[in-house]
């Protein structure tokens, strides 16, 4: 039995804590599911009745919450006595068996998902006063399997989230934030990196074959999406960045409908609506925006690979013209 965990503290977030609970028990019956939820709704809880290998939780760790809970999290199932534990954001939908896509890793690895931008290592342990070890890129941790050789690991990590210097950038707008203080997963990162860690094994769950990272179009690339009409989905799709349950506060110009049209083609909304078809949820934001994203939906019966390609072709163009222009950029 695989335990896995996840959280989520906003109102808003509700919906989606279901649907990825409902594609995970969906899809691999050999779990165990520990959501941690301050402000669970009657929803969450009358969802969670259905399936008997769910358990909610509301309170957590003082002074913890958001992203930063995870290593807290997968320390109290490693505690609890399981000998490894994953995590996964409320953020993704589930597809597959995630118990069988582990087992295409060594057992005792530490198994994190590719970030969907950058895949060239930044030196970030220096930022710590740290020696770097190895070089890493950086690590996407909407996906985490620990085991309890990883404890030492956590232990520092969430030490590390309590950092007054990572505070104070938590406070500050994200894109102001100083890129080694941006999130709990460069910090996951940087320890990685370290001299003090770097002995310790992981592999990276892929962009394609493993997890569609849906940040606009270019996570989710033109070749994949082909490939997933025959070989399936990849087993994990995971919404980056802007949420489509957050309100669009862009004016309604070109940019506000581009933004709109790919929401209603974005290969996470459109397997929310297959999960959702389950449920009695029905969330607005998967409700179509847009008429161009309604006949893209009905053209390919809503599939999450195939709507977007249109837009994610002319996005791959763009990018490899912009790629041409300045060659030395990181997008
Ligand atoms: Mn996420």
């Amino acid at each position: 039995m695989l335990h896995v965990c996840s959280y989520e503290d906003r109102l808003e977030g509700m919906d989606s804590l279901i649907l990825m609970g409902e594609s995970l028990c969906r899809a691999d019956p050999e779990i165990s599911l520990r959501l941690t939820a301050p402000n669970a709704s009657v929803a969450v809880s009358n969802w969670a009745r259905g399936w008997p290998e769910v358990t909610i939780r509301t309170e957590t760790a003082a002074g913890l919450d958001g992203w930063d809970v995870k290593p807290w999290l997968l320390l109290q199932e490693l505690k609890a006595g399981a000998q490894e534990a994953v995590w996964i954001d409320s953020d993704v939908i589930i597809t597959r068996s995630v118990s069988q896509m582990l087992r295409e890793f060594p057992s005792d690895n530490l198994i994190v998902a590719e970030e969907w931008d950058r895949h060239n290592a930044i030196p970030v342990a220096h930022q710590w006063g740290w020696p770097a070890a190895r070089p890493v890129p950086p690590v996407n941790s909407c996906f985490l399997r620990v085991t309890k050789t990883h404890q030492p690991l956590l232990e520092y990590w969430l030490k590390m989230t309590q950092d007054s210097r990572y505070r104070e950038a938590q406070r500050l707008p994200f894109e102001r934030r100083p890129w080694h203080l941006a999130s709990d997963q460069v910090l996951l990162t940087a320890l990685l990196s370290s001299e003090a860690f770097g002995d310790v094994s992981y592999d990276t769950i892929r962009i394609g074959r493993h997890i569609a990272q849906c940040a606009g179009s270019s996570g989710y690339r033109p070749l994949h999406r082909c490939f997933d009409i025959f070989r399936g989905l990849p087993p994990l799709i995971h919404s980056v960045g802007r949420k489509p349950w957050i309100p669009s506060d862009v004016p309604r110009n070109l940019r506000g409908f581009l933004l709109d049209f790919a929401t209603d083609v974005s290969p996470y909304v459109l397997a929310s609506r297959r999960i959702n078809r389950n449920l009695d949820i029905n969330p607005d934001w998967l409700k179509p925006r847009t008429s161009l994203g309604a006949l893209l939906r009905w053209l390919t019966a809503g599939h999450p690979a195939l709507a977007g390609l249109p837009l994610a072709v002319i996005h791959a163009i763009f990018l490899r013209i912009g790629r041409m222009l300045r060659p030395n950029i990181i997008e």
